[in-house]
C-alpha cells in the first residue's frame, strides 16, 4: 500500500470519529498554514456539507481543549447575533463539529489533537488584497467580528500567554540571543539592530495596554487576508481560523490586517522592490473597519490605530528573525533561509510604514471625521 493511500485511510478513520453527516468521499491536504495541518473532507452526497479537518500543532498549542472551548464560546455568541440579524449562522460563522464523545476535538493514539468544522461552500479566499474594494470588505469583516463580540463578557482562556505582547517577545528574544543555539548571530548584526532600535517605542505602546489605558477586548489575533472568506460578490462572509481568539487589544487585529492587506509584495518576497505599504489599500481597509467599530472604540484606541500597523509588523520581524536565530523551530520553512527572507521582507514593509506614518495618521483622522459628521 502506498504511503498516500495509507495516510488517507488513517485520515478517514479520524474523520469517522466525529459526528458527521454523509459518507466520506475523499480527504486531501489543503492550504499552506505555517502552524497546523489542514485537510478538506469531501462527502459523497450533494446535499451534505464538506468539512475541514485539522491536526493542531501541539508544540505551539499546549491547551487544545482550552482553545476549542474559546472557539465554541466565540462562535456561539456570533451565531446568536447572526440569527438575530437574519443572517445564516452556518455561513457567517465557523461551525465546530463534535466528536462521538461530544468533545470539540478527537485525540488519537499519538496524542495528536484533531478538530473538524463545516466547510463553507461558495466562498472566495485571497492571498493578497488586489483592490481597495476587497480591502474595504475585509475591514468591514473584522470590524463586524469585533463589534458582535464587544459584549461577550465571559473571559477567554489565555491559551497563548504573551502572544502579541512585545514585552514577552523581548524576553524570548533576549533568551534566544543569549543562547545563540546554531551560531547564526554573528552574521546578523544589522538585523539585530533593527529590533533593538525600536525596543523602547514598542514597549511604551504595550505599557498602555498593560495599564488598561488601551482596553482589552475579544480579538482574533491572526487577521491576515486569507483568514477571512468573501462571497462571490466580494462582500465579507466569514472570519475563519479562530485558533488564536484571545482577550487582548483590538488594535492588534487592525494592525495585523494592515501588515497583510497593504503589502504590495509577499510576506516572504525575495525581491524587496516588490514590498511596500499601499496607502489606497490602507485607506479602504480603515474605512470599512471604522464604519463597524467607531461606535465603541475609545479615543486612545483611535489615537494608536495607525501605530498598531507598525507594532504588529515589527513584532513579525522580531518573531521571524528570532526563529531563524533559534534554528527554525516555530514556523514551517520551505528553505534554510526562509525565516531570514521573511525577516527582510517584513522589515522592508515596516520601513515603508514608518516613511508614511504621518499620512497614515491623517487618513485615520479624516476617516473618523467623515464618520462622525
Ligand atoms: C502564523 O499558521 P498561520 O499562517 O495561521 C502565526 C501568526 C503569524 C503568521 C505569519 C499561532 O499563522 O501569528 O502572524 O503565521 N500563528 C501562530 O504569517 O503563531
Ligand atoms: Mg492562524
Amino acid at each position: 500500500m502506498s504511503n498516500i493511500i495509507r495516510m488517507e485511510l488513517e485520515l478517514r478513520n479520524i474523520v469517522s470519529r466525529f459526528q458527521i453527516v454523509g459518507e466520506i468521499e475523499s480527504v486531501r491536504p489543503l492550504g499552506e498554514g505555517f502552524i497546523n495541518d489542514t485537510f478538506l473532507v469531501k462527502t459523497k452526497q450533494e446535499q451534505t456539507s464538506d468539512y475541514l479537518l485539522q491536526r493542531k500543532n501541539k508544540s505551539i498549542f499546549k491547551d487544545v481543549p482550552g482553545m476549542m472551548q474559546n472557539i465554541l464560546t466565540v462562535t456561539s455568541h456570533l451565531k446568536e447575533k447572526i440569527v438575530n440579524n437574519g443572517g445564516d449562522p452556518e455561513r457567517e460563522a465557523m461551525t465546530v463539529v463534535l466528536s462521538d464523545e461530544g468533545l470539540p476535538y478527537f485525540t488519537d493514539s499519538k496524542n495528536d489533537f484533531w478538530t473538524l468544522c463545516l466547510f463553507i461552500k461558495d466562498n472566495i479566499s485571497y492571498e493578497a488584497a488586489d483592490s481597495p474594494e476587497l480591502a474595504y470588505a475585509g475591514g468591514k469583516g473584522i470590524g463586524k467580528f469585533q463589534a458582535m463580540l464587544a459584549d461577550l463578557k465571559k473571559p477567554l482562556t489565555d491559551i497563548l500567554p504573551g502572544f502579541h505582547n512585545i514585552r514577552f517577545r523581548f524576553e524570548q528574544w533576549d533568551e534566544v540571543l543569549d543562547k545563540n543555539p546554531v551560531n547564526r548571530k554573528k552574521d546578523l548584526q544589522e538585523e539585530i539592530s533593527w529590533i533593538e532600535e525600536r525596543r523602547e517605542e514598542m514597549l511604551e505602546f504595550w505599557q498602555l495596554v498593560e495599564e488598561g489605558i488601551i482596553p482589552t477586548r475579544v480579538t482574533h489575533n491572526d487577521t491576515k487576508i486569507n483568514n477571512i472568506l468573501f462571497d462571490k460578490d466580494g462582500n465579507d462572509l466569514c472570519v475563519i481560523d479562530l485558533d488564536t481568539v484571545l482577550n487582548s487589544t483590538v488594535l492588534n487585529d487592525y494592525g495585523d490586517a494592515m501588515r497583510s492587506y497593504t503589502n504590495t509584495g509577499l510576506e516572504d518576497d525575495e525581491n524587496l522592490d516588490n514590498v511596500s505599504m499601499n496607502m489606497e489599500l490602507f485607506k479602504a481597509y480603515t474605512k470599512g473597519y471604522l464604519q463597524e467599530t467607531i461606535s465603541f472604540l475609545t479615543e486612545k484606541e483611535l489615537e494608536y490605530l495607525a501605530f498598531s500597523a507598525k507594532y504588529i509588523t515589527f513584532e513579525q520581524v522580531l518573531r521571524f528573525l528570532m526563529d531563524y536565530i533559534d534554528g527554525d523551530n516555530y514556523y514551517k520553512i520551505k528553505s534554510p533561509q526562509h525565516n531570514l527572507i521573511r525577516t527582510h521582507a517584513q522589515y522592508k514593509l515596516l520601513r515603508s510604514m514608518e516613511d508614511q506614518f504621518e499620512q497614515m495618521n491623517k487618513e485615520v483622522m479624516e476617516c473618523c471625521k467623515e464618520l462622525s459628521a
